[in-house]
Order: C-alpha cells, then structure tokens, then sequence
C-alpha cells in the first residue's frame, strides 16, 4: 500500500509505532522498522547522551529508516533535539507541545519533522512552519492526551491542512487502520499494540495488564494540572485521583507518579507503578512479534479496502 507516508518516509506499510516513554527503546523501534513500518526511539525524560545511545543501537540492529520522538515536556529536549541531528536521524515525531523552535535547525538538517496535535489550530500552526506530515492523536491513546477523539480530529484535521496526516488514538488492528484511511488519512500511529509485542522490553507484569485489560479498564489522571495521562487503572490511578478530587497540589501529585512508569515498564510494578495504555487495550489479548501484528493489520486492512 502506497500513500504520501510511505513515498515520504521510505517504508514499506504506512505504519508508524507511536514514540513511547521507556518502551520505545532501540529493540522495539528497530524490530518495527525491519517489518516494514517506522519503528520511533522515544526520547521520553531522558538525556541526550543515552538517547544518542539507543539511537546508535538501533542503526546496529537496522539499515531501514526510523525516527525519535522527542518529548517537548521534558527538561532534556533542548538537548535531545540537538543529538537528533548530530545523529543524523532522518525523521523526528514530537508530543506533548509545539515545536517551534527546533523547527529551523531540524529542516536545515534535512530532518522530517512530524509534530503529534490534538488540535486543528496546532495542526496549521505546523504546517506552517514546515512539518512533512502530522499525527492527529484522538484521546483514545495511552499517556498523555488532548480533548478530541480520534473520530472527531482526524477529518477535522485533514480538512485543515494539505501534508499528509497520519491518526492515532484507538488504532490497534486492520479495522481500525481501514477507519482511519476512510476518515483521510495515509497512516497511522500505534502504541499500545507494540508494547505487548515480543519484541519489547515491557516487564511480563506490565504486558499482562494490557492483555487482561477490558474496554472500560483505562483511566485519565491529571486532568486537574492540564496534563491528563490514560493508564490502566490501579491502586496508583484510584489514590491518584481520590487526591485530585481533595484538591492537592501539583506538586504532591506529582510525587506520586515519580518514577513509576520506569517501575511498571523495567520492574514490573503494576500495583503504584503508571501502566500508560490506550483504551484500545481491551482489544488485545495476545503477543506476538512486530511483524506478525504489521502483517495481521495490513491483511484484514487490505482486505477491507478493496471491498
Ligand atoms: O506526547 C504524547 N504522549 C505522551 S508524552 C508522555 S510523557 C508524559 N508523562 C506525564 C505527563 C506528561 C507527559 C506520555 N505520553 N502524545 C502526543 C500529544 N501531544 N498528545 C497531546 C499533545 C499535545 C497537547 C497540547 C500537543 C501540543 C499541545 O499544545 C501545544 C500548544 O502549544 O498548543
């Protein structure tokens, strides 16, 4: 399958995997990448220096293209943007803000740049500044969210804007990717499929979770200090949000979930840890490699597009 994604990127499915905090890391991304889609090294909250790291892993474990997402959010970012470019990385994905100011630097670079919005008006912003491409990203998706479901934002977004969108939010099979190329777009983005994947490095504890999972099984935290977060929920998710409803701080909130989606991911820990997951989760109830789930989308997909 052919769209401006694939012609842009130099891959083989229009497949992208989503940009995660310590699950993107270079084994995940690198198996991504050599199935035919855009496997994503998520810089996450970490330093330039060991995303750099996973950045030359992943370049020994693949000679096909991937990308790194950087998280705007991070106090590493200014940083990681420049190691993306020293690195020689050809396409980057950001989240959780406007890249603006790393916008020149990354196109003189050569760098496609793919800003994840939750908005039309973050959409326009970036098609004017340069972006190749967007992700609209629907508040189905794991971690940090916007307002619109994906339903809603992608045709809004395609509507808005002449480069090619990519959606995510709620993506996990070849139903879900025929949707998405209905609604307009010419790829998607999926997370929560890829961290059940054998290749990933998920604790056991973490991926079961995701397996187990039922449709109402997800839970937004942090919608009081404007950074709400879709996780399973768990005993950390029930306390999380009980203190939000008494009105604590941002400050002792945020002491709560310190470290806890290392601890969930590297540990194991699904009772306080943060198991960040879309509501597609309920969805999923197997492992299996990154090429057997690309292969299995793009067949139902195919499929249902040439009905
Ligand atoms: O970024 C994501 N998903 C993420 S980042 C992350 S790490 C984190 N952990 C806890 C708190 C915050 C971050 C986990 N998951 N997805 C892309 C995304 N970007 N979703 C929503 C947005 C977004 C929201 C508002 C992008 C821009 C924005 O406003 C920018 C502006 O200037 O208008």
């Amino acid at each position: 399958m052919k769209t401006r994604i694939t012609e842009l990127l130099g891959i083989e499915y229009p497949i992208i995997q989503g940009g995660m905090a310590w699950v993107a890391e270079h084994n995940l991304a690198a198996a991504v990448s050599n199935a035919g889609g855009l496997g994503l090294i998520g810089g996450a909250n970490a330093p330039g220096e060991v995303v750099r790291e996973e950045i030359r892993k992943a370049k020994e474990l693949t000679d096909k293209p991937f990308g790194v997402n950087v998280m705007l959010l991070s106090p590493h970012a200014e940083d990681v943007a420049k190691v993306v470019v020293e690195e020689g990385v050809k396409v980057i994905t950001t989240g959780a803000g406007s890249p603006e100011k790393y916008m020149d630097m990354w196109k003189e670079a050569g760098i496609r740049v793919i800003p994840v919005v939750a908005s039309v008006a973050l959409a326009k912003r970036m098609e004017r500044c340069g972006a190749a491409a967007v992700v609209a990203e629907g508040c189905e998706s794991g971690g940090h969210i916007g307002e619109l479901t994906t339903m809603t934002l992608v045709p809004q977004v395609v509507d808005a804007v002449d480069i090619p969108v990519i959606a995510a939010g709620g993506i996990g099979d070849g139903r879900g990717f025929a949707a998405a190329m209905m609604l307009g777009a010419e790829a998607v983005q999926i997370g929560t499929r890829f961290v059940v994947a054998d290749e990933s490095i998920v604790s056991d504890a973490y991926k079961d979770k995701i397996i187990k999972a039922k449709d109402i099984d997800s839970q937004v935290t942090g919608r009081s200090h404007g950074h709400p977060v879709r996780q399973i929920r768990n005993q950390m998710t029930r306390e999380y949000i009980k203190k939000e409803q008494e009105g604590a701080s941002f400050e002792e909130l945020e002491y709560l979930t310190l470290g806890a989606l290392r601890r969930a991911v590297m540990e194991g820990d699904v009772v306080n840890g943060t198991l960040m997951a879309g509501q597609i989760a309920g969805m999923i109830n197997k492992r299996e490699s990154c090429q057997a789930i690309i292969d299995d989308i793009m067949t139902t997909a195919n499929k249902l597009l040439s009905k």
